[in-house]
C-alpha cells in the first residue's frame, strides 16, 4: 500500500467524493477539506479536519483564499527525499500532505450559462484549486492528485493493490496539467471574445486557443509508413461533424477513409431542397446530380463516371431506403462508404449482403454550419487558419454578361444545371472545371496546372454528353482559350467569377461564339 497519510480534499464537482473519502478514512489517510467539501463529507460521517482548522485563518475574501497558505503549499511541494524541505517542514510544524483531489469552479459553464455576468464569471476563476493541483503535479514523484471523478474507482483499484508506482503517478501528474491547461484555455478564448466584442468582430485572429483532443488513433496515416490520429475539437466547428457520424458496418474508418468521408460530407451539404447524391474520389467528386428522389440522383450521379466510382465514398442527403440500396448493388462495382442521415433496415441489410465490409455511416443532422467553422492546413512550423469556404452561393442575382437572351429570365432548368456545375467546381482540387447536363454533373477537369487543360479533360470525360449543357470554372479564365474549347464542346452556358483583367475578351469570345456567360463575383479555390 502507498504511503498516503494526509490528503486534501476540495472539490466544486462532488459526485463520487463520498465514496473515496470514505475508502481513504477506512485506510487510516487524515482527510482535510474545504468548506462545501467539508460539509458534505460530515454530513456522511467522514471524520475531516476544516482547511481554516489546518491554516489557523478562515476562509477570506468570501472563499477567494482558502488554501493559498504555506501551511499547504509547503505540504504539498516538500521534496520527501530533500533533508532540508523536511527540515523546513519540521521547523514550522507543517505536516506533508501526499493526495490532493481537487476539481475547479465551473468557469465554462457559467460562461456559457450566464455569458453577460462579467464579475460573476470571474468568481468562477479559480485560483487556490489550480495552485494546488499544480503543486502537486509539480511534485508528483511525493504527491498524488486527481482531478476527475472518473479517475477515483481506477485509483481506489491501484491504492488497495498497492500498484502506485512512477508510471502511475506521472499520468496522474500530466492528466492534472492538462486539466489546468484546457481549464486556462478556456479562460483565455473568455477574454478573447470580450476583445473581439471590441473589435466589431471585424478583425480575424487567433484570438481563441484551439483546443484538441485525441478522439481516436487510427491504423496509419496517408501511408502506411505515416503515423496517424484523430483529434476533436470544439473551437473548429459549429456545422456537422462528421465524427458524429454513427458507423452501422465495416471496418474502423482509415485516414484516407476520413479525409474523403468530409468531402463527400462537404459537398453533399450544399443541397437540401433536392435529393442529391455525391460520388467521391480522393476528396474530388466524380459524380453529382440532384433529382426528385435519391434513386434518380444516384443513377444519374454513377452515371457521370462509372469507371471512376470504382471503391467510391457516396454520400445522400436524404434517407437510403431499399431501392436506392438496390440501385447501388446492381451490377455496380465495389463502394467502400456510404454517407447518409438514415438507411431502412431492409437497405443495411442488402448493401451487407453485397458487400459484407461496406462501411455504412450514419449521420442523423446533416446541417451546414454557419459561423466559426474553420480549416487548418500545416505548414512546417505553424499552420494556416482560414473559414470554411460557405454561404456565398446564391445564385438568385447572377448576373449574366455575354450570349444571347440577355433579358430573360434564367430558366429553372437552366438554373439548376448552374447551380451544379458550381457546386461541384467548388468541391473540386483547382484548377477545377466541371461539366453539368439535365441535373448531373457529367464531365469534371480536377487538379490541372492550367485552366484550359481543365477544360480539356472534362470536356474529353463528358464524350459527349455535354451538348446543351453548362461549364462551371472554380476561378476566373484568364485567357479566352479555354471558351473556345468550350464552344468545340457545345457548351450553352459558362458559369465563373470573373474578375480577370482580360474579362473582355472572355466576353467577346463568348459572344462570338453565342455562349451565355454568367458572373458570380465568387472564387472557389480549393489547393
Ligand atoms: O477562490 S479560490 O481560488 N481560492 C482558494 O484558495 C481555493 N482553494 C480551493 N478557490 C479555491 N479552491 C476551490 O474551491 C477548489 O478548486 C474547489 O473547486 C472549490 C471547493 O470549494 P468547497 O469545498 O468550499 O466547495
Amino acid at each position: 500500500m502507498s504511503n498516503i497519510k494526509r490528503a486534501l480534499i476540495s472539490v466544486a464537482e462532488k459526485k463520487g467524493i463520498v465514496e473515496l473519502a470514505e475508502k481513504l478514512s477506512e485506510n487510516g489517510v487524515e482527510i482535510i477539506a474545504t468548506g462545501g467539501t467539508a460539509e458534505k463529507l460530515k454530513s456522511n460521517d467522514i471524520d475531516v479536519m476544516e482547511i481554516s482548522e489546518l491554516t489557523g485563518y478562515p476562509e477570506l475574501l468570501a472563499g477567494r483564499v482558502k488554501t493559498l497558505h504555506p501551511a499547504v503549499m509547503a505540504g504539498i511541494l516538500a521534496r520527501r527525499s530533500n533533508e532540508k524541505d523536511i527540515e523546513d517542514l519540521n521547523d514550522n510544524e507543517i505536516e506533508p500532505i501526499d493526495l490532493i483531489v481537487c476539481n475547479l469552479y465551473p468557469f465554462e459553464n457559467k460562461v456559457e450559462n450566464n455569458p453577460d455576468d462579467h464579475s460573476g464569471i470571474l468568481e468562477e476563476i479559480d485560483i487556490g484549486g489550480q495552485t494546488l493541483i499544480r503543486s502537486a503535479a509539480k511534485n508528483y514523484q511525493d504527491v498524488l492528485v486527481l482531478t476527475d471523478p472518473e479517475q477515483y474507482a481506477g485509483f481506489l483499484d491501484t491504492y488497495t493493490e498497492g500498484n502506485i508506482d512512477k508510471k502511475y503517478r506521472s499520468k496522474l501528474a500530466r492528466a492534472a496539467f492538462s486539466y489546468i491547461a484546457n481549464y486556462d484555455g478556456a479562460i483565455s478564448d473568455y477574454f478573447g471574445s470580450l476583445d473581439v466584442e471590441s473589435d466589431q468582430k471585424d478583425n480575424f485572429q487567433v484570438s481563441f486557443n484551439i483546443k484538441a483532443e485525441l478522439d481516436r488513433e487510427l491504423k496509419y496515416g496517408e501511408n502506411p509508413h505515416q503515423k496517424a490520429a484523430v483529434y476533436r475539437s470544439k473551437d473548429l466547428l459549429s456545422g456537422t461533424s462528421l465524427l458524429s457520424a454513427r458507423q452501422l458496418n465495416g471496418d474502423d474508418l482509415s485516414y484516407n477513409n476520413i479525409n474523403d468521408s468530409q468531402a463527400a460530407l462537404d459537398l453533399i451539404l450544399e443541397f437540401d431542397e433536392h435529393a442529391a447524391t455525391a460520388i467521391i474520389k480522393h476528396t474530388n467528386p466524380c459524380g453529382l446530380a440532384i433529382a426528385h428522389s435519391p434513386v434518380v440522383a444516384f443513377r444519374k450521379a454513377y452515371a457521370g463516371d462509372p469507371q471512376s466510382a470504382y471503391g467510391s465514398i457516396v454520400a445522400f442527403n436524404r434517407e437510403v431506403g431499399g431501392s436506392v440500396a438496390r440501385e447501388m448493388i446492381g451490377g455496380r462495382k465495389y463502394i467502400e462508404i456510404v454517407l447518409a442521415p438514415s438507411y431502412t433496415e431492409e437497405a443495411v441489410e442488402a448493401l451487407v449482403d453485397r458487400w459484407s465490409d461496406i462501411k455504412l455511416l450514419e449521420l442523423a443532422d446533416m446541417k451546414i454550419a454557419e459561423k466559426n467553422d474553420y480549416e487548418i492546413k500545416s505548414i512546417s512550423g505553424g499552420f494556416l487558419l482560414q473559414e470554411k469556404d460557405i454561404g456565398v452561393d446564391d445564385l438568385a442575382d447572377l448576373k449574366q454578361v455575354a450570349g444571347p437572351y440577355k433579358d430573360k429570365e434564367i430558366k429553372e432548368k437552366e438554373l439548376k444545371e448552374l447551380y451544379l456545375a458550381t457546386m461541384a467546381a467548388k468541391h473540386v482540387k483547382s484548377n477545377a472545371i466541371a461539366l453539368a447536363r439535365g441535373e448531373a454533373i457529367v464531365g469534371i477537369g480536377a487538379g490541372q496546372m492550367s485552366r484550359v487543360d481543365a477544360v480539356r479533360l472534362a470536356s474529353k470525360k463528358a464524350a459527349g454528353r455535354q451538348f446543351g449543357g453548362v461549364l462551371a470554372s472554380d476561378a476566373f479564365f484568364p485567357y479566352p482559350d479555354a471558351i473556345e474549347i468550350a464552344a468545340e464542346n457545345n457548351i450553352k452556358s459558362i458559369i465563373q467569377p470573373g474578375g480577370s483583367i482580360r474579362d473582355e475578351d472572355v466576353i467577346k469570345a463568348c459572344d462570338e461564339h453565342g455562349i451565355k456567360m454568367y458572373f458570380t463575383g465568387y472564387r472557389h479555390f480549393k489547393h
